[in-house]
């Protein structure tokens, strides 16, 4: 298949003023009926009038009532229609029981449910499906399902049949339709000029107990987006439907989000605190874009970081806003240094605003989200609190009801705050991480640091030129004082002095405070310096860094014979364990060992060739030196951790459970399991019950506790998939392929549900020792299963592809390894255009 350009945009051809859609629905043969206002587009380039279809069996198509003959070409038919406004009808019949793809209309769990974004509505008729193509819709369901839902506000009914009409133009994309058995939690919303809504959270008979905290996250988001950015609701009613299969985590329709019922469903007993963080995070996401999405939404699918950047960007203000900021902002870069920096920085590597793509769904990546985000944040701290305010402001009123560009969004904050974003537009097209080298020089009260940014060479972008980098920069003097207070440098050349007069005495920079912008720092610096942050940084992502980066240190030095400043390493983690007055989350993620594969990429970084064994073998010893060397503050912080009060999902009491499962890690080492054991036998929620199996498997004394749990939860989906999840992820590195073969025999298997198949084949991907196995049978082992579920899903087979994506890093016998199974892949007859788009990416 051939690329599409961003170059190549034209507008449409035709606009829709109204669209009618009805659906006889039945499993194997659902009617779709439309009947659909098209006009010319006076700014137009062409007359031709192009209807996208796959799939679709035509019984019958009309213009003003007269019968045509379309004619099939590539992605759809092309109808000669005239230069005035007319009417199409057709009528055509679809399979929604045969598509496995989860795309477009499909059945899950016997209930009907349908995924449009980024190009499904094809699936269900013919139709401009572009994000541009803007259109009200008027949805009647025939069926005799209890409950038939589309979008919009319920506008009539009878016996057999339901009609939704939603007044805002909207594309496609953001289309949806549900039905089946399904029950409502009910509850109501007053938006801030008085307006009632309805809230309704459906789910399947029997998961009512699962809704609560899923409406209480729903009233929050609403009530957050009118405080802080002035948006409020605009239908009558706002409903949440619980899908068990489903691609991804959650889906906007307007009107009617679609969720994985892993990003919505939740209590105590059955999901742990993340699980409670994650689905607050997704339904605040999901609200978040009925303004940033839905009324303003993308003109293209190269705009989609103007929907997708944006709405992460709030949605982690809003879990910053809701929590604690500094945790969430340490969480935050976690996931964008695990997933967008290792993607930048492999054959993957794409810009923000991409310039073409082959199949739109593979660009639904980290970089598009989390990086886009990040660039936005980076705008904020560029423009201060109130130029964001001012140019938001500006965007929704200039831009409500229209299909943007990225172009637009900026061209909104240079108006609103007088900034020439020439240079900033750059974060949108230049792809790969920059790096960023300090120097630094002190001389008689004068201290100035030196930035050198480079950006290594992406797929297809040799050369980057220098970005605008905002460095957030505070000093520390030599008693640990703050002697300067944070000051964002700005920095725009590739070299660039900053200097600080009149100090007293040498200070200790503190650097890129809070992340101020996604890039590697590379500063030489000592040990000393680093335990000195840990204990002193008032920033406290930076004094969490200072950790991270010691820990990091000991570990490369004990992986290349190098120097492992251990010592330093224990004692600072123990003052920083010490100290109470730091919140117990914090606590938890700076006891948090670096990940298996943050070392690999950090020693190819540095030149090496990293070996998984021998990365896993130094996590290992240094896991037993710090329990060892912290053995004797283990029993009272344990203590200290408990939570005397009933269960909640709070932040405060997710911290202290946090630091108390670290805590049961180190002791796990020292006593073989005994207090994990006794943890997972006291449990009254998932929390505890989960992070102690975790330790049991670590201890290797996790039989009993395996089956008594798989014996309990047999019937909860969500929490078997945590019981794949586990036994995978904590596999030893010899036995991992073969706990995958077996898990994959299990009864509770089924590749058909991404949620299953991501728990087991996720996890082994996760677990780099053993995935990344010598003799290629993790390599083997992986391509034998995309293989089989790439005619079943092609989307979740390509996103899983990217497992291979890091090949490059390591030798030259594991890489003719991979290169054989990436070929293997690519030889597959049929293979679909998104695994072989992806897969063909990453082989290069
Ligand atoms: N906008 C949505 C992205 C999406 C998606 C969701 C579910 C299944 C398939 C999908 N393809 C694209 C989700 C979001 O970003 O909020
Ligand atoms: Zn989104």
């Amino acid at each position: 298949p051939q690329p599409i350009y961003l170059s190549d945009y034209t507008p449409p051809e035709y606009l829709v003023d109204q669209v009618e859609l009805t659906f006889r629905l039945a499993p194997s043969a659902t009617r779709v009926i439309s009947k659909i206002r098209f006009r010319p587009n006076p700014e137009a380039v062409s007359k031709r009038f192009f209807l996208h279809g796959e799939g679709l069996a035509t019984i019958s198509s009309t213009i003003d009532g007269a019968p045509v003959t379309p004619r099939e070409v590539e992605g759809g038919i092309e109808v000669d229609a005239p230069d005035a406004p007319f009417t199409w009808e057709a009528e055509v019949e679809i399979d929604p029981k045969a598509n496995t793809a989860l795309e477009g209309l499909y059945m899950s769990n016997g209930m009907y449910c349908t995924q449009c974004e980024a190009e499904g509505f094809r699936k269900i008729t013919w139709y401009p499906d572009r994000p541009d193509v803007m259109a009200p819709f008027t949805v009647r369901i025939e069926g005799d399902e209890p409950v038939m839902l589309s979008n919009g506000n319920p506008t009539a009914s009878g016996d057999g049949w339901r009609e939704w009409t939603d007044p805002w133009p909207k594309p496609a994309y953001l289309f949806a339709l549900v039905a089946g058995d399904l029950v409502a939690r009910e509850d109501s919303f007053t938006t801030m000029s008085g307006k009632h809504v309805d809230l309704r959270l459906w789910v399947r008979p029997g998961d009512e107990g699962k809704t609560a905290f899923g409406m209480e996250a729903l009233k929050k988001s609403m009530k957050w987006d009118e405080e802080v950015y002035g948006r409020e609701y605009d239908l009558d009613i706002f409903q949440i439907v619980a899908v068990s299969d489903f691609n991804m985590g959650a889906m906007e329709n307007k009107g009617l989000n679609i969720f994985n019922t892993s990003a919505v469903l939740c209590s105590p007993e059955t999901s742990t605190d993340a699980n409670f963080e994650r689905i607050e995070a997704i339904i605040a996401h999901e609200y978040f874009h009925n303004w940033t999405g839905n009324r303003i939404t993308c003109r293209d699918w190269f705009q989609l970081s103007l929907k997708e950047g944006l709405t992460v960007f709030r949605d982690q203000q809003f879990s910053a806003d809701m929590r604690s900021p500094s945790v969430c902002r340490i969480s935050d870069v976690l996931s964008l240094r695990g997933r967008q920096f290792r993607e930048d920085n492999g054959p993957l590597a794409h810009q923000v605003q991409p310039d073409s793509f082959v199949e739109i769904n593979n660009f639904y990546t980290a970089t598009i989200y989390e990086k886009g985000a990040e660039v936005i944040r980076m705008l904020k701290t560029l423009v201060g609190d109130d130029g964001y305010r001012k140019a938001l402001d500006l965007y929704f009123e200039r831009h409500d009801g229209q299909a943007c560009t990225i172009d637009d969004w900026l061209k909104v904050f240079e108006d609103a705050t007088g900034r020439d974003l020439s240079q900033f537009r750059r974060w949108y097209k230049q792809a790969g991480t920059p790096r960023l080298k300090v120097t630094e020089t002190w001389d008689d009260g004068t201290y100035q640091l030196t930035f050198t940014q480079t950006t290594p060479p992406t797929p297809g972008q040799a050369v980057k030129e220098p970005q605008v980098i905002p460095i957030a920069v505070g000093l520390l003097g030599p008693n640990g004082d703050e002697v300067r207070e944070t000051q964002v440098l700005e920095m725009t050349e590739g070299t660039q002095t900053f200097t600080f007069e009149g100090l007293s005495a040498r200070p200790v920079p503190s650097i890129l405070r809070g992340f101020s912008a996604p890039v590697i720092v590379e500063r030489e610096t000592t040990p000393d310096e680093r335990a000195f942050l840990l204990a002193h940084d008032t920033d406290e992502f930076n004094r969490w860094e200072a950790g991270r980066s010691l820990a990091k240190e000991v570990l490369t030095g004990m992986i290349t014979g190098g120097d492992a400043p251990q010592a330093a390493y224990l004692d600072a983690l123990a003052t920083m364990l010490r100290d109470d007055s730091a919140d117990p989350a914090f606590r938890a993620l700076a006891l948090q060992m670096p990940g298996e594969d943050d070392i690999a990429q950090t020693l190819f970084d540095a030149g090496m060739t990293p070996d998984p064994d021998a990365i896993h073998e130094a996590c290992e010893t240094l896991k037993q030196a710090r329990a060892e060397y912290l053995q004797d503050l283990l029993p009272r912080l344990s203590a200290d951790m408990t939570v005397s009060e009933p269960f909640e999902p709070n932040a405060e009491q997710a911290g202290k459970r946090a630091l108390g499962l670290q805590l049961l890690k180190l002791a796990t080492r020292l006593d073989g399991g005994k207090a994990a054991q006794a943890q997972y036998e006291a449990a009254d929620n998932m929390t505890h019950s989960l992070g102690a199996l975790a330790c049991l498997l670590d201890a290797g004394k996790a039989d009993a506790a395996l089956a008594e749990f798989r014996e309990r939860w047999k019937n909860d989906a969500l929490v078997m998939d945590k019981w794949f999840m586990l036994q995978v992820s904590h596999a030893a590195p010899a036995e991992a392929a073969a706990t995958v073969e077996r898990l994959t025999k299990d009864p509770a298997f089924t590749m058909k549900n991404p949620n299953r198949f991501r728990s087991v084949f996720g996890a082994f991907a996760g677990n780099p020792a053993g995935f990344h196995q010598k003799d290629g049978s993790g390599y083997a082992l992986l391509a034998d299963w995309l293989i089989r579920l790439d005619p079943i899903n092609p989307q979740i087979t390509a996103r899983m592809s990217g497992a291979f994506e890091t090949w490059k890093r390591y030798d030259a016998d594991r890489q003719d390894l991979i290169a054989g199974e990436l070929d293997r892949i690519l030889a597959t007859p049929g293979l679909s255009r998104d695994t072989a788009e992806m897969v063909g990416r990453i082989r290069g």
